[in-house]
């Protein structure tokens, strides 16, 4: 039976991606190389410093340790500034009715997402009130494909693994959810996401009891 629903937070719920790729972009560019939107696919879902590493490898810069944390904290205060901006509008296309469907049907709700902002996005976007645990950056120590993030969630809702049903954008985080022998559900591409055990393009294409009649 199912009992808890857990979310990644980038590419599920909303489109933050856009903003770490704008951010990241004028970093690099301070730095004197630039990045493409092709190479911003393979930051997503991975951890701030391991984006950086990515990044500064990917224009050939070697950086200490000192300097990486403050070019990190840098990108970090001009991504704000974006998150900052947003609303209630940016929210993906049938999240909220999503979130609350599955509520009602009694299921329990958290997130697992590799971001330290994630709680500031949720309340940004109004549906911090939703969430029964949040599990993100500021809680986990190893980035998906490890399962951390979401064995934490389902510890911490109280619901037995193979009782969760992951909602992930990325082929990482799909894995993650596998290795935490989790159900999961694909957000995109059957190309990208094949690994998972249903695979819809948005929240708003299927109702929290479809997703489960046809996962299990
Ligand atoms: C998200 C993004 C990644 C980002 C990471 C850390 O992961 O997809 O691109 O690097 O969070 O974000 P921050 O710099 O805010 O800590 P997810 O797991 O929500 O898809
Ligand atoms: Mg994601």
């Amino acid at each position: 039976m199912i009992k808890a629903f857990l979310f990644d937070l980038d590419g599920v719920l909303v489109d933050t991606a856009v903003f770490h790729y704008k951010a990241w972009k004028r970093l690099a560019n301070q730095l004197g190389f630039d990045i493409d939107e092709e190479f911003n696919e393979t930051l997503k879902g991975i951890s701030r410093m391991d984006s950086l590493d990515a990044i500064l490898k990917h224009g050939g810069v070697s950086l200490s340790q000192e300097e990486k944390e403050k070019y990190a904290k840098i990108k970090n205060d001009w991504y704000l500034e974006l998150v900052n901006q947003m609303t209630v509008n940016d929210i993906l296309p049938g999240v909220e009715t999503f979130l609350k469907e599955s509520r009602s049907i009694g299921i329990k709700i958290a997130l697992g997402s590799a971001s330290k902002n994630a709680s500031l996005i949720l309340e940004k976007t109004g549906i911090l009130v939703l969430f029964d645990a949040i599990i993100d950056g500021n809680h986990v120590s190893r980035s998906k494909p490890d399962p951390e993030v979401f064995l934490k969630g389902a510890e911490a809702l109280g619901v037995e693994n193979d009782a969760c049903v992951v909602f992930e954008d990325a082929y990482a985080g799909v894995q993650a959810a596998k290795a935490a022998n989790m159900l999961a559900v694909g957000i995109g591409s059957e190309e990208v996401l094949h690994n998972a055990d249903l695979i819809t393009k948005g929240l708003n294409e299927m109702s929290p009891s479809e997703i489960i009649t046809k996962i299990l």
